[in-house]
């Protein structure tokens, strides 16, 4: 493992780490990134351990607090998402949590534990337009001052994020590891959700997941995880997890579908569009970058 400054053309840079040659955050949790990242291959998996992945800022949090809620019941208690990352954190924590585990990662497919796919986990994989990534991912680099150390320009991170110099690498790669998972992992069940479809129809979506994990409840029940999963109750009451130099919080925006129109120029989504398409191939996902 190396820890690495990545400088973007304005003469910025980003601290990451680097292990085999890809890029992870400098995790905030625990002391040791080397031995809790090179250890999650082997990472002791349970049956029912269910895994929440996504590339950054795709909508992790919102997801994971869903699948909590729902696989609980408990709609009192507050806990943070990062504490079960296992990119972050290590077996000697995680061994001790109760199951069913709702792990979550951005790994890619190929990076996930073994047992993943030996004791075939329940995986939830979640889909958010990449242009609006891009955005978050540009607040959440600058915000995490102690961790990123980045105060560049939106038009010299958008190269950087454009060029896979990132944590977690190139989006189109991942995107593109994750959408053969039905080929590569046919047995392994997989539920994807879509950002954009939870915005326009969060219900739809909770009574989806529900049914996935086994975990049908009332529809008053998930009236109730719609409520505590909005971005309002969810910003207030886990906003001060993380919190930027200025006590905003960083997991929790803006949360809207289409704010990159007041980002990216002409030029910059011209060019985006294209890395998309000389990138993905015939990997066509249809995403959504505004709703009605
Ligand atoms: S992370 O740090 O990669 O795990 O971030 P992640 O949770 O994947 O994505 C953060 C973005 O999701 C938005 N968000 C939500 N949107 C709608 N509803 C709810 N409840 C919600 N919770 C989080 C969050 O605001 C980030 O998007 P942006 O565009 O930056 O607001």
């Amino acid at each position: 493992m190396a820890v690495v400054k990545i400088p973007d053309a304005g003469g910025d840079s980003m601290t990451l780490v680097e292990v085999d040659g890809h890029f992870f955050p400098k995790p905030p949790i625990q002391e040791n990134p080397i031995d809790v990242i090179k250890g999650i291959r082997d990472l002791p998996i349970r049956e029912d351990d269910v895994f929440v992945c996504a590339y950054p800022k795709c909508g992790t949090h919102w997801v994971w607090e869903m699948a909590r809620l729902l696989l609980s019941e408990d709609t009192a208690t507050v806990i943070n998402k990062e504490k079960f990352m296992i990119e972050f954190v290590g077996n000697d924590v995680l061994e001790k949590l109760p199951s069913p585990r709702i792990l979550n990662t951005h790994c890619l497919v190929e990076q996930l534990p073994r047992g993943v796919f030996e004791k075939k986990c329940k995986i939830i994989y979640i889909l958010r337009n990449p242009k609006d990534m891009a955005v978050s991912f540009f607040h959440h680099h600058k915000k995490l001052s102690k961790i990123y150390e980045y105060d560049g320009k939106w038009e010299n991170h958008l190269s950087l994020l454009m060029d896979g110099k990132v944590d977690y690498g190139s989006f189109c790669t991942y995107l593109k590891d994750w959408a053969a998972i039905g080929e590569t992992h046919p047995d392994v069940p997989t539920l994807t959700l879509v950002y954009e479809d939870l915005k326009e129809d969060p219900l739809a979506g909770i009574r989806k997941l529900a049914k996935f994990l086994n975990a049908e409840k009332s529809e008053e029940f998930y009236l109730k995880v719609k409520e505590l999963t909005s971005f309002n109750t969810m910003k207030e009451k886990k906003g001060s997890f993380f919190q930027a130099d200025d006590g905003s919080p960083v997991m929790y925006r803006k949360g809207e579908v289409g704010d990159w129109k007041n980002y990216f120029t002409v030029a910059q989504n011209e060019a985006f569009d294209k890395l998309y398409k000389e990138n993905m191939g015939d990997c066509d996902i249809n995403f959504r970058y505004t709703l009605k």
